[in-house]
């Protein structure tokens, strides 16, 4: 049998739908980067130094911004531009879990205003395609777009199984505004649908509190997904920029491998 050729980042855009996806793997593809950075601090003037620091070398950066203490409206202004300056989009993990009236508000007013700075967002499917509609009222004239988590990194998930497939049916239904999942690996052929992976470090290993985490190569190579979610990996390490430096290259080397398979 001959085995499909693997498409590029840039083969792939063409595939997707859904806008930020498609920018996404554009970004990818000119910045030879498939790592995106979290720095879950809680001090906005932290999270916009690792940011500018660890820019060059990303695809995309990762917040939480219920960490912070002193969020503000300049503060997503601040990170804007210094997404703009190093070239990479903004994914803010919210994971919304609600019915989809309630989803939608919470992306769109509140504190944080999620849907008018951040290109990503995340929810579960618990509640039902419903959420999907709601996130998609807000997000989707404004091109953002969504990733379903279809699996979780933390030992003793229940996002497996059906649940698992569920999601992977539900994004398949809504390609215009789901752009992916966050998964352990490649969950559909589909080279549309992009693949992000948390619980990534150089090696295998657990936290206190359930965390697992696999290495890039067992991700990337042997998993099939398409980005690597490194915080601790990078925000705790003694030179957060040289192993930054180190995760984009041990991501886009494992890629380039994946594609000569
Ligand atoms: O299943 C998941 C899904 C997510 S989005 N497991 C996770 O760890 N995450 C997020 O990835 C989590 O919220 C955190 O921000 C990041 C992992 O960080 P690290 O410090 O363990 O690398």
């Amino acid at each position: 049998m001959i085995a499909e050729k693997a498409l590029t980042y840039e083969e792939r855009i063409e595939h997707a739908v859904n806008p930020a996806a498609k920018k996404l793997f554009a970004i990818m593809g000119e910045k030879q980067s498939n790592l995106c950075f979290n720095p879950d601090v809680t001090k906005a003037a932290d999270l916009l130094k690792f940011a500018d620091e660890i820019g060059p070398f990303i695809c995309l950066l990762k917040t939480h911004v219920d960490l912070l203490e002193d969020f503000s409206y300049e503060f997503t202004q601040d990170l804007l531009s210094i997404a703009k300056k190093h070239n990479f989009m903004i994914f803010e993990d919210r994971k919304f879990a609600d019915i989809g009236t309630i989803s939608g508000k919470q992306y769109k007013h509140g504190i944080y205003k999620i849907s008018d700075w951040s290109d990503i967002t995340n929810a579960h499917i618990v509640p039902g395609p419903g959420i999907i509609e709601g996130l998609k009222q807000v997000g989707l004239p404004k091109e953002r777009g969504l990733l379903l988590l279809a699996e979780m990194s933390s030992s003793g998930t229940m996002a497996k199984g059906e649940y698992t497939k569920t999601a992977v049916a539900l994004a398949k239904e809504h390609k215009d505004f789901v752009m992916g999942f966050i998964s352990m690996g490649k969950l559909t052929d589909d080279p549309g649908f992009i693949h992000m992976t948390p619980g990534v470090k150089k090696q295998k290993g657990t936290d206190a509190l359930g965390q697992q985490y696999k290495t890039v190569e067992s991700v990337i190579l042997e998993n099939g997904s398409d980005i690597i979610i490194v915080g601790r990996g990078i925000y705790a390490a003694e030179d957060p920029k040289k192993e930054a430096a180190d995760y984009q290259s041990l991501g886009y080397n494992a890629y380039l491998r994946r594609l000569e398979n």
